[in-house]
């Protein structure tokens, strides 16, 4: 592995849903997956997250492995229905002793703790709307729940800021908006397509207003966890390069620009969007210590044809017909078991287009997310995966990106959302039947790569 910087970040993530397990303890509140779980169809292999890996009451044990494996930092979520179980304004102190203990062992193992305050675990009360809600419909729908999230913000703060410095607010509202609004494949399951556009919205005026919250708690260190991934377009055509720019637009500049510009990228959808909207911006824009880019892979796209051939699904479902774009299979790559492309060279020219695009508006960038899922514990191609996209990532370094850090999705095992149990992004193996924890090749891999990182 090429040379990092000294005093670069290395770290591996997890959150709070797809690890924590113990659904009911400690004054815990529903979340909108508990419920979409529950219903039926919802989860590929019919499974839920009630115990998942157990990380709650196993938690000492996984930072005994944060700690052997020699990361200097870990990134994990809070879960909000955890604080606030009915998504009111009462404090379950009892749900921030979790997270006291966490970060007091993480310290104690010489593990900088990472929280992220949103990976898509709203309280189900304010998702169903009991709170604020009208017949639209609850959570990201209505602004109030941007307001609940900044006061839930400033809770955990108050709690956690004496020894938390670095702090994440959103993990990918792109994907919640799309696959959760948008298309119903993640909770809540709506299926409103561009109806969705207000919950994108409000996330960020979420995002905005809990910066502000964490920084009357004195929080110096604060970024966000957007995914990105260069669009590709299908052809030069006309068609086709339309289809991939509003794909583009959708997927990564409306997400990127209203942070780190102050203005969304397109006027239509801007005006698509509720609210006093230029006031908004404002608060959404305000500067942040550094970028969070979760990055997978690149996306093909072109016009919706009928008539094309490789079309692919998105994430396992067809795209309606009422979008405008379609994803196409990209050829000529090595795929993970979900069947994304493993492309790392895209991870550098991600990079450098935000260089290009956001200049000095870009903060220094922290890769939030990178990883894959493979079966098993020799897991060479995982090997391979991460190797690739350290030396790509090391290139757009050299040329010029300013990287200050890079997480591994995920520490282990898990709950992957609408795929259930079937899918294994860990560098630590979980065997569902005694939740016993193994250390894959990978995790030796980057435990060695470290060691010698250290070495200098
Ligand atoms: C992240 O999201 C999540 O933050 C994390 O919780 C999750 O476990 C992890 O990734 C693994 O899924 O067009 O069909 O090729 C996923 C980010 C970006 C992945 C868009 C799917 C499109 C797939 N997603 N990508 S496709």
């Amino acid at each position: 592995m090429p040379r990092f910087p000294r005093d670069f970040l290395w770290g591996v993530s997890t959150s709070a849903a797809q690890i924590e397990g113990a659904v009911d303890e400690g004054g815990r509140g529903r979340s909108a997956w508990d419920a979409f779980a529950a219903q039926a169809g919802r989860i590929k292999d019919g499974s839920d997250a009630r115990v998942t890996t157990d990380h709650y009451h196993r938690y000492r044990e996984d930072v005994a492995l944060l700690e052997d494996l020699g990361v200097g930092a870990y990134r994990f979520s809070v879960a909000w229905p955890r604080v606030v179980p009915d998504g009111g304004r009462r404090i379950n102190a009892a749900g921030l002793d979790f997270y006291d203990r966490l970060v007091d062992a993480l310290l104690a193992a010489g593990v900088r703790p990472v929280p992220t305050l949103f990976h898509w675990d709203t309280p189900q009360a304010l998702e169903a709307g009991d709170i604020g809600g009208s017949a639209a419909g609850g959570g990201w729908l209505l602004r109030e729940t941007a307001e609940r999230f900044a006061a839930y913000a400033d809770a955990v703060a108050a709690r956690l800021g004496d020894r938390v410095e670095h702090w994440i607010t959103l993990n990918e509202p792109a994907e919640l908006t799309l696959l959760g609004y948008g298309l119903g494949q993640h909770a809540p399951g709506r299926r409103l397509l561009f109806d969705a556009l207000p919950a994108a919205h409000h996330q960020l005026l979420g995002h905005g207003l809990a910066v502000q919250a964490l920084r009357a708690r004195g929080a110096t260190s604060i970024g966000i966890a957007n995914s990105h991934g260069p669009t590709w377009a299908a052809s030069p055509s006309t068609a086709d390069t339309e289809a991939a720019d509003f794909y583009d637009l959708l997927l990564n500049r409306l997400f990127a620009d209203p942070v780190l510009l102050g203005r969304y990228p397109d006027e239509g959808l801007a005006s698509m969007l509720p609210g006093p909207v230029a006031d908004d911006l404002k608060i959404i824009g305000q500067p942040l210590d550094w970028y969070g880019i979760n990055y997978y892979q690149p996306t093909l796209v072109g016009a919706q044809d009928p008539a094309a051939t490789g079309s692919a699904d998105f994430g396992g479902i067809a795209l309606p017909p009422e979008l405008p774009f379609a994803p196409r299979e990209i050829e000529g790559y090595p795929r993970t078991d979900f069947g994304w492309p493993v492309v790392p060279e895209a991870l550098t020219e991600l990079l450098l287009s935000f260089r290009e695009r956001y200049g000095a508006s870009l903060p220094p960038v922290v890769i939030t997310e990178n990883g894959c899922a493979y079966e098993g514990i020799e897991d060479t191609e995982r090997i391979a995966f991460l190797d690739g996209h350290l030396r790509a990532l090391h290139a757009a370094m050299a040329a010029g990106a300013d990287v200050r850090g890079y997480f591994v999705w995920s520490l282990m095992d898990n709950f992957e959302w609408a795929e259930g149990f079937a899918r294994r992004f860990g560098l630590v193996h979980i065997d569902y039947a005694t939740l016993a924890r193994t250390p894959k090749a990978s995790y030796r891999w980057l435990q060695a790569a470290l060691r010698d990182q250290a070495r200098g």
